[in-house]
């Protein structure tokens, strides 16, 4: 590999997830999630948004499929809404919720575009949440029948499937800050949603396995943080430790190691004793992966809490009483100096050096894919309606550096998957937060190539990192 040229055959793909693209929230026999459920809630979501219409994906699929092939993308990493084709989130496919998706699929293959499915990116029947939602075992055995009816239905055509999108954002963000669907402000509860998250993904595995050609091949997504200490003080360095178990090792562990850290167990002591783990399910979720996907966008930056500094929530959104860190409330946040994107999140392409290696090193014999990475800028069309973002170029150049200097050391880096194709409903940010390459303007639903997508378009094109502008 030449200095900046990628090898032949890298996947380079751009990234949406149902909710936040599709809209249509009623059409064909969809019934609500907790995302309906929750962004229909007061005080929410930032302006009262919701994903009802989002960027009108479910109606513009084809105009859709028809900007990919302008970026030259050879993949797409979309989410399957499971409140689509089993509105109950139990029994029987809604076949009218599928045929979307086999529309979808067949317009990718159609323009030699590589469809990469993941079965949960957050979106829970609200059916189920009022049964007890992830907290609640029945959970996971119904995520494992969810698994079988889409694989059974399009393991024909879909090649790269993933089990779950950061299962760290559902269990924490979902159960124990609250600022994420449901909405549940319980650390207990987020505990026991990471231990149906993982038994989930593990009986998926092993149900997507049964019915899926041998060639397909099946994945997990994490979002694992790059956490450093605030200085090398002994008592940071603990709370780097502690916040890296809460954050990936209570992931990896089961799912690529089959055991949770003793770490984590001995730092929630005071909350649970994880009596919800019975004899096997760490088994369960330690399935053979044929990859496993990385989403990284930002460092997380701590220090054992010192009293009196003023307290910044890690997720970026405003400071609640509810932490997002069960028995950790003696660990604060900091902000990183230097600069930051449009979410207030520090720019560090070293971390995804430093989290390609990591997990390089770790299970080396496991290929990585970048299934998300990228920025949220204040972009606005210009007089002549083209949209510049030229911060958003250097983001992404920076952090494809970082993935090639990685693949030089010896990361086994697959592909890259560019967040997002389009600006789309930013969950408890509502429209307010623009990641696409792709402008849509809400009021027309017009989409308009930010000057990001054609630099995405070069590269994919050459393979090759252009010198810095
Ligand atoms: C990821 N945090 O979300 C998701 O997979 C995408 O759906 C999302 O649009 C994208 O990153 C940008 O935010 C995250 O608060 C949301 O730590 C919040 C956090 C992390 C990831």
């Amino acid at each position: 590999m030449t200095d900046r040229q990628f090898p032949p055959g890298f996947l380079w793909g751009t990234a949406t997830a149902a909710y936040q693209i599709e809209g249509a929230a009623a059409e064909d026999g969809r019934s609500p999630s907790i995302w309906d459920t929750f962004s229909h809630t007061p005080g929410k979501v930032v302006g009262g948004d919701t994903g009802d219409v989002a960027a009108d994906h479910y109606r513009r699929r084809p105009e859709d499929v028809e900007l990919m092939t302008r970026l030259g993308v050879g993949a797409y990493r979309f989410s399957v809404s499971w409140s689509r084709v089993q509105p109950t989130g139990t029994g029987p496919a809604n076949e009218r919720g599928l045929d979307f998706y086999r529309a979808l699929v067949d317009d990718l293959l159609s323009r030699g575009i590589q469809p990469c499915l993941t079965l949960y990116h957050w979106d829970l029947p609200q059916e189920l949440e009022d049964a007890g939602g992830w907290p609640e075992r029945e959970t996971a055995y119904r995520f494992a029948e969810y698994a079988e009816l889409v694989g059974s239905a399009l393991g024909d055509r879909v090649r790269l499937w993933t089990t779950l999108n950061e299962p760290w954002c559902s269990a924490f963000l979902g159960y124990s800050s609250g600022v994420h669907a449901p909405g549940r402000t319980d650390p207990v509860a987020s505990l026991r949603a990471a231990h149906h998250l993982n038994l989930g993904h593990g009986l998926a595995v092993k149900a997507l396995r049964a019915v899926l050609p041998t060639e397909a091949q099946v994945s997990v997504t994490l979002n694992p943080a790059y956490v450093r200490p605030f200085s090398d003080a002994p008592a940071d360095v603990d709370a780097a430790r502690r916040i890296d178990a809460l954050a990936t090792r209570v992931f990896t562990g089961p799912m690529l190691e089959g055991a949770y850290p003793a770490d984590l167990l001995a730092d929630t002591a005071s909350l649970t004793d994880w009596s919800f783990v019975r004899d096997g399910d760490t088994a369960t979720s330690n399935q053979p992966l044929d990859s496993v996907g990385l989403n990284y966008y930002s460092p997380t930056l701590v220090s054992a809490a010192s009293g009196d500094t003023p307290r910044v929530m890690a997720d970026g959104h405003k400071p609640s009483e509810f932490s997002a860190w069960p028995a950790a409330d003696d660990v604060d946040f900091h902000q990183a100096p230097g600069d930051r994107t449009a979410m207030g999140w520090s720019i560090d392409p070293a971390g995804m050096y430093e989290l390609l290696m990591r997990f390089s090193r770790a299970y080396p014999a496991l290929p990585l894919l970048i299934t998300e990475n990228g920025a949220a800028y204040d972009d606005k069309p210009g007089p002549d309606g083209s949209v510049h973002d030229p911060e958003r170029i250097a983001y992404l150049h920076s952090h494809l550096d970082a993935v090639r200097r990685a693949m030089a050391d010896g990361a086994d880096v697959r592909g890259y998957f560019l967040w997002s194709l389009l600006d789309n409903f930013e969950w408890a940010y509502g429209y307010s937060k623009r990641f696409g390459a792709v402008h849509v303007d809400y009021a027309t639903q017009q989409r308009t190539l930010k000057s990001s997508a054609r630099w995405y378009a070069d590269l994919v094109r050459t393979g090759r990192l252009p010198q810095p502008e």
